[in-house]
């Protein structure tokens, strides 16, 4: 009994030490989840299971409600709540399913630390399933990731080496987005290699998923199409092949007596050279089948990417559409379809992808792109929320007006048997896991819209602002802190990605960046061997008479692929949305805009405009300096700094290449260029 008050004494005096030294030093690991000292709890629970026992865990630890109050936790059916959605009432929570439970503790909790009134709710999940990508190879490196290498995998010749602290960094990652409604992880990248499936890298992934599981997370893979020929010597990987279609039978029974909870596969099929059904002269279709088969006696699904491309299609944009929608109604109903938010490719800003709300027969799934490929890697601090809110808002008009991508994704609008939304992950072994503190926010983000996609951005960054930066027991002042860090810094965080959006890409410009790093700026950027759709040139099309790709009716006509009445009003230059203006019209530099001003001068506001507001970032964060951590401020501050120079960059070098074409002054009130374009054209962006 001594022990026992001696050890929780030792540990009291721990979470108080780290209370004080969180103004002081912060690593940033313990995410939205920071230690706060709790306050007594009791706990009624009368089922057991692994999942519960978290439940009541996270209670006891966290509780910062009413000292000695008394909560009960109780799975009994209600037909109101659907899924492993939940109700917070005065008594506690209740579910239908244990982790049902244990998401309404954490929004109890959450609730609590940001002083939200828990008045009686209902919390249903937007989406059945809501899923991490990862991009990570076995080798340990990450494709597109800038937050240290893979927690998941290290080393291809070691792949059973498993250490208690893999285990612990995989439940904390667990834990993390369990308390954001995450359900589902796909471990491996969508490049995958075929050695995914060998069985040692399954016995792995077994490893992986008895850590993940008491927190309501599932594992899927990304599997390479090629499989049965390159790793068990099959002659072909024909998905009409009766030896293939036995063989990806077994596989399935094997990795499900592994794991018996298995969610199912994520397939990058004939797109950037990875093998495909195409290769033997059958369809998206039928490859996706032959494994919705396979994996359908267990109740898992294919999550089949429609991110294909080809060089020699007129408009990259219009192809996942091209070659998906003949295909609509014939999936199998375990299926989906995940879709990219763009028709091209994750870009600071693309209209939404036609294929939203035009496929009603087979179910359709968002993929999100979280870590920032396109958006300054982890160096740029962009909350990309609001992009996702501007996406999901979208009107479709497919049935009638208010058929946003949101409710024709979520089962609101077309009924199907599973609903699913994917975010390709920003997580690696930095010890904050994303790189930049504020890349944090994305993930959470993601999570918190997956679950619910009416929240709004301003509620979300005001959540995590508050969840990460408001300890209790160093704030004294809470007004004083609202006023002076908590609005101005969500002020910065929901102009970010609009400020992003001017200094790189205004107007509609996309993909306009110096090679396949995808940070700096490169408009200029087009190798003679590289193919045209890899090149800028190829989307910008300046040249004398103007600038952007027109696709309109008399262009590539992608216009069409939209339902009325966006049909006309993309095509009509009158009627177009300025900010998809050059997205979806050529037009010649002195065009008049809307406010005026001619094309060209408005290009250069725009540049002008994002970089002036990556400088007035930086100035909300050295005022904020008392109410942060020391290291957590630095940080951010040096990080501030190298998005400064890109965005200087992104408008020197923009303005500098297009002038050549425009042959127009870069108006007098607008800074003048500081980098030469010959220097830019050299420089290697990613070593700053
Ligand atoms: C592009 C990335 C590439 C990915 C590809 C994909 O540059 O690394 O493999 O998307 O989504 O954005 O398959």
């Amino acid at each position: 009994m001594e022990i026992v008050l001696e050890k929780k004494l030792v540990i009291t005096i721990l979470i108080l030490l780290s209370g004080l030294l969180n103004l002081y030093a912060e690593n940033g690991h313990s995410l939205w989840l920071r230690n706060q000292i709790p306050k007594q709890v009791e706990v009624i629970c009368s089922k057991q299971s692994e999942t519960l026992s978290i439940a009541v865990q996270e209670l006891k630890q966290n509780w910062q409600g009413n000292p000695g109050a008394e909560v009960t936790l109780s799975i009994k059916f209600n037909k109101e709540i659907k899924g492993d959605g939940y109700i917070l009432d005065s008594s506690g929570v209740q579910a239908n399913t244990d982790i049902g439970i244990l998401y309404g503790v954490y929004d109890l909790l959450r609730r609590q630390r940001i002083e939200q009134p828990t008045k009686e709710l209902i919390s249903n999940p937007s989406y059945e399933i809501r899923l991490l990508n990862h991009w990570d190879n076995l080798d340990g490196t990450i494709e597109r990731g800038y937050a240290g290498k893979s927690i998941f995998w290290r080393d291809e010749n070691e792949i059973l080496t498993i250490t208690e602290q893999d285990k612990i960094l995989w439940q904390e990652y667990a834990r993390a987005n369990a308390s954001i409604g995450i359900n589902g992880t796909v471990l491996n990248n969508v490049n995958s290699s075929p050695k995914m499936l060998e069985i040692k890298t399954l016995q792995k992934v077994k490893a992986i998923a008895e850590v993940l599981r008491p927190y309501g997370i599932k594992t899927y893979l990304s599997v390479n199409f090629s499989s049965p020929a390159v790793l068990s010597g099959l002659k072909t990987s024909d998905p009409l092949d009766s030896d293939v279609i036995k063989w990806w039978k077994n596989k399935v029974k094997e990795i499900y007596t592994l794991i018996p909870d298995f969610g199912g596969f994520l397939v990058k099929a004939n797109s950037e050279g990875q093998p495909g059904p195409q290769d033997f002269g059958r369809t998206h279709a039928d490859g996706a089948n032959m494994m919705a088969d396979a994996l359908k006696p267990f109740g898992g699904i294919v999550m089949w990417r429609a991110f294909v491309y080809s060089p020699k299609e007129k408009d990259r944009a219009m192809q996942a559409y091209s070659e998906f929608m003949p295909l609509e109604g014939k999936f199998r109903e375990n299926v989906i379809i995940q879709v990219k938010n763009g028709p091209v490719d994750f870009q600071p800003r693309e209209p939404f992808n036609p294929l939203f709300g035009a496929m009603k027969k087979t179910a359709v799934m968002p993929e999100l792109q979280i870590t920032q490929e396109y958006l300054g890697h982890s160096k740029h601090l962009v909350f990309l929320s609001t992009m996702w809110e501007e996406f999901l808002n979208s009107d479709t008009y497919h049935q009638g007006k208010g058929s946003t991508v949101a409710r024709c994704t979520d089962g609101s609008i077309y009924p199907h048997k599973y609903t699913a939304i994917a975010g390709v992950s920003n997580i690696g072994l930095d010890s904050n896991w994303c790189g930049h503190t504020f890349a944090q926010s994305n993930w959470y983000a993601f999570g918190r819209l997956a679950w619910n996609n009416n929240l709004t951005s301003e509620d979300i960054a005001a959540e995590w602002i508050k969840l990460t930066f408001s300890n209790k027991s160093s704030i004294s002042d809470f007004n004083d802190w609202q006023e002076h860090f908590l609005l101005p810094v969500k002020k910065m965080m929901i102009e970010s990605r609009e400020a992003a959006v001017d200094y790189m890409m205004p107007l509609g410009l996309h993909h306009i960046f110096a090679g396949d790093h995808h940070y700096g700026p490169g408009p200029w950027y087009a190798p003679p061997n590289l193919r045209p759709d890899w090149t800028p040139p190829y989307y910008h099309r300046a040249d004398k008479n103007g600038i952007g790709f027109d696709r309109t009716q008399s262009g590539s006509n992608a216009v069409s692929q939209y339902h009325e009445p966006l049909s006309s009003q993309f095509n009509n230059v009158n009627t177009c949305p300025e900010e998809y203006l050059l997205w979806f019209h050529h037009l010649s530099w002195d065009y008049k805009m809307n406010n005026g001003r001619i094309l060209w001068d408005e290009l250069c506001f725009r540049y002008e405009n994002g970089l002036n507001k990556v400088r007035g970032f930086q100035k909300v964060w050295d005022k904020v300096k008392n109410y942060v951590d020391e290291q957590t401020f630095t940080e951010v501050q040096s990080k501030l700094r190298s998005q400064c120079r890109a965005a200087q960059m992104w408008k020197d070098g923009c303005l500098l290449y297009f002038q050549q074409f425009s042959q127009m002054p870069i108006p007098y009130d607008i800074e003048r260029p500081v980098y030469d374009l010959d220097k830019l054209e050299k420089m290697d962006f990613t070593k700053d």
